[in-house]
């Protein structure tokens, strides 16, 4: 992957302050973000994906929305944006706010990162109190947005993007101003994954059968994000004050940076698409599993299936291309999690 880095390199030498503005007058594609960051890490290096990637102007990063309670969600998003030059970039919160802070019951050996990422670094959002509700944030960018000109892409639970149906006219906003949702969820062609049945089963039930059907879905399962393991060596490759590498650090324990990358690997596509490699000249690392279908919700507990309908062709699912191995695509977004932004360039 040195050679998608070299390519980015080449086309994109824009400096880091006037970024947000030239963005939004070039046409770069306008992304949102709905995360569950706090829960697991890999949240964290999706979000310096979309700012690294705003910062080279290849994506409009809009807003981070925060779909789950904890007032450290929104705060170490702010340090994220903040510490790559984009701290006026909206974050939303659901409410109520809580001091919940991530607590390992499941596997015993992981610990918490995002209060203390968001007390011991600089961030432009001084308390979660200050942020809106996702739901009036969306709005606000749906109403203002283009037609057919948002990608969501969802990295946690789905709460926030059921709200947004349930309004009156929501169906309608989204049906006219969103490109396409990218969501990691589910697995493939079926099975139980954790964003989809652990929070909120009910939302996720709405968003995937009544999303509007003429608005593109793009899913990465849990199958594929398992077996990308990045991060190796992060330390040897980010600079030292970087709280992605403190994050990933803190999360992992024991010297450990290595964690599965579902989110960033559903952020990437998001961003560059199939189209986005091509248009560089590379190869897409990712393709459609898939041609015709749509996903289906199949009990309570948001279990998913693959319905193998020749009606439907706007829904897919993502698998690595042909030739493309685990480890080139995680040397990728490690070094995407490594990027010095105080450097001129968007790489090196
Ligand atoms: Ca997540």
């Amino acid at each position: 992957m040195d050679t998608l880095l070299s390519v980015l390199l080449l086309v994109s030498t824009h400096f880091l302050g006037t970024q947000a503005a030239a963005n939004a007058t070039s046409g770069a594609k306008a992304i949102i973000i709905d995360t569950d960051i706090k829960d697991d890490v890999d949240d964290m290096g999706a979000l310096a994906i979309a700012n690294v990637l705003h910062n080279c102007g290849l994506c409009d990063l809009k807003a981070v929305m925060i779909d789950t309670h904890s007032h450290y969600g929104a705060l170490a998003a702010s340090v994220v944006n903040t510490y790559y030059g984009n701290g006026d970039i909206p974050i939303a919160a659901i409410r109520p706010l809580t001091n919940e802070t991530f607590f390992d019951d499941a596997m015993w050996y992981r610990s918490e990162y995002a209060s203390k990422v968001a007390y011991n670094w600089p961030r432009a959002l001084e308390s979660t109190n200050r942020t809106q509700p996702p739901s009036s944030l969306y709005r606000s960018l749906l109403q203002s947005a283009d037609d057919d000109s948002l990608t969501i892409v969802s990295i946690g639970f789905l709460n926030n993007l059921a709200a947004v149906l349930n309004t009156t006219d929501g169906p309608d906003l989204i049906s006219s101003k969103v490109h396409e949702l990218v969501i990691m969820g589910g697995q493939y062609p079926s099975g139980w994954e954790f964003n989809f049945g652990y929070f909120d089963p009910a939302s996720t039930t709405k968003v995937v059968t009544d999303w509007p059907r003429d608005v593109p879905i793009t899913y990465l399962g849990f199958e594929l994000g398992l077996n990308v393991i990045s991060g190796d060596k992060l330390r040897d490759h980010a600079p030292s004050d970087s709280p992605i590498l403190a994050a990933y650090e803190w999360y992992n324990g024991r010297c450990s940076t290595l964690r599965e990358s579902w989110d960033p690997l559903t952020t990437l596509y998001g961003i560059l698409g199939l189209d986005g490699f091509s248009s560089l000249g590379l190869k897409s690392p990712f393709t459609y599993a898939n041609t015709i279908g749509y996903n289906s919700i199949t009990s309570p507990n948001a279990s998913n299936a693959w319905v193998n309908d020749s009606s439907v062709t706007n829904q897919h699912w993502l698998k690595l291309a042909d030739g493309v191995s685990n480890t080139s695509v995680a040397w990728m977004l490690t070094q995407l999690y490594a990027h010095d932004p105080i450097s001129q360039s968007c790489f090196g």
